[in-house]
């Protein structure tokens, strides 16, 4: 075996990896596929694997539910009571912990897509105080703090220290460096005690946990996912009253937060706003505890105060791709195909109107691209390939598994975890298979192998179907685990 650079014939085959060049094939693309485990989801294909005889049905506070919002109250709160753990039954290696099903539980997946996403709040109140554990705790926030963000110093990516005043002003500080190098802890820490929020952004990067949360949540929906920390103390306000532009579910972990919801003034806008007001006009109070589980479509003004008790709590966001992506894609397409779109605008252009006779005849030309099938095919799969790429393999047992693949032969088990999303590509020349921003090319022999892959989360190495001869499938596998696809679970 060569190094991670290796581009080599091996017995007569030539696998591709991203450190043999920057980015996948990119040729006319015959077949693609994503992950079955996120294609079955809308049909409601997802695994229940629950005890259905002891759920107790939601009791549901507040039945007068508003599709965008338009009259009546602007959110749903479902509150359950149910004090079992039915999830770490199943918590073995190979099925994720966290799901969407476990988020919203107990409103499934679907009623949760039919019904609030993107449209209105949901409030799940579950009076099971350690439903989030293993997320990160209180205790877990001096590790991220010094461990994690003083590792990612430069830039801070967005951490800071916030306070809010009732009156609508606010401060903001970023964190400081020591003089060590670090992260001034103690500064933090005498902010937080004078009424400040610690912010710790992009925490599915500094805890394995959010990672695998964040990670599933994208096999789920196909669209990006990040998280971030807050920590507010007792008697305070972060932020003050604003907008985000992407969706949030906000996981109570510790303490009690107050959260003010109001209606958005622009339904699923495309740009945040901190407009500051003096305060949330007719809003909805929603009062957080641990294991509490809140939905806000994007669009949905907010603000959160704590009482008597610190807070703890992880924002999801759902940074989805829009219809307008979807369409950008598809201008691209026709821009790469039709060189009228890659001409400039005429010089000048701002001097005069532009000539509408060139306009329509080029909006004609868009207009019938915009309704071609294959065409809009190619530009969901652009996206997809935006989507894997952003991905990044955590929380694997890797070094174990790299030393595991002297020993590989046929009867081998191996594994790709449940959070992974994956694409195969195929082309006359080549089949590709993308996966946390990396991918692995190889013969158009090894496809039926890669689309088995994708279809199938744990096997025996001799189990993949093809043409492929024993060491070439031995070959295949050992690649897609040092290139971070696979692991091996039994040699
Ligand atoms: O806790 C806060 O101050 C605000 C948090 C927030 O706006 C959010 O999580 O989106
Ligand atoms: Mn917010």
């Amino acid at each position: 075996m060569g190094d991670l650079g290796w581009h080599a014939d091996v017995f007569g085959m030539s696998l591709k990896s991203k450190c043999s060049s920057q980015s996948p094939p990119r040729t006319s693309l015959v077949t693609l596929a994503i992950s079955e485990k996120a294609i079955g989801y809308y049909g409601g294909a997802m695994p229940r694997e629950q005890d259905e005889s002891k759920v107790d049905g939601p009791v549901v506070e507040n039945d007068s539910y508003s599709p965008r919002c338009a009259s009546g109250a602007i959110g749903q709160k479902v509150k359950t009571s149910r004090p079992d753990h039915r999830y770490n039954s199943y918590r073995d290696h190979w099925s994720s912990p966290f799901s969407l099903e476990w988020l919203l539980d107990p409103v499934t997946p679907r009623d949760f897509l039919e019904r609030y996403y993107e449209s209105a709040p949901l409030c799940v109140i579950r009076n099971e105080i350690g439903y989030f554990s293993g997320l990160p705790t209180l205790d877990d926030v001096d590790d991220l703090l010094t461990v994690t963000v003083a590792n990612h110093l430069r830039p801070l990516g967005g951490d800071r220290l916030i306070r809010s005043e009732p009156d609508g002003t606010s401060s903001e500080r970023g964190f400081r460096t020591s003089e060590n190098g670090g992260v001034d802890v103690q500064a933090i820490y005498r902010a937080y005690h004078d009424g400040f929020t610690a912010v710790i952004n992009r925490v599915h990067r500094r805890s394995a946990a959010v990672g695998r949360l964040c990670r599933s949540l994208q096999v789920a929906l196909h669209h990006p996912v990040g998280a971030n920390l807050y920590l507010t103390p007792a008697r305070a306000q972060g932020f003050r009253p604003h907008v985000d532009m992407h969706d949030v579910f906000v996981l109570q972990l510790h303490g009690t937060k107050e959260w003010h919801v109001s209606r958005p003034s622009t339904e699923l806008p495309l740009v945040s706003n901190w407009h500051v007001k003096q305060d949330l006009p007719d809003f909805e109070k929603y009062i957080l505890m641990p294991g509490d589980t809140l939905y806000l479509p994007r669009g949905f003004r907010h603000k959160a105060v704590t009482g008597d008790s610190s807070s703890l709590h992880l924002t999801v966001g759902i940074h989805a791709f829009r219809w307008r992506d979807l369409f950008n894609e598809v201008l691209t397409l026709i821009a790469d195909e039709d060189v009228m779109f890659r001409g400039a605008l005429p010089a000048g252009y701002l001097d005069e109107p532009l000539d509408m006779e060139y306009v329509r005849g080029m909006a004609r030309r868009a207009s019938a691209a915009l309704s071609d099938a294959e065409l809009i095919e190619k530009a969901k799969w652009r996206i997809a390939s935006k989507l894997i790429a952003t991905d990044e393999v955590a929380g694997l047992s890797r070094f174990r598994s790299l030393d595991a693949i002297v020993g590989m032969t046929d009867e081998s088990i191996v594994a790709r975890p449940p959070e992974t999303l994956c694409l195969v590509h195929l082309t006359q020349e080549q089949a590709t298979i993308e996966f946390s921003g990396n991918f692995v090319a190889g013969p158009p022999s090894i496809a039926p192998a890669l689309q088995f892959i994708i279809k199938n989360h744990r096997f025996a190495v001799g189990d993949l179907p093809g043409s492929l001869s024993r060491d070439d499938r031995i070959d295949l596998v050992k690649r897609l685990v040092t290139e971070g696809l696979l692991e091996v679970l039994c040699v």
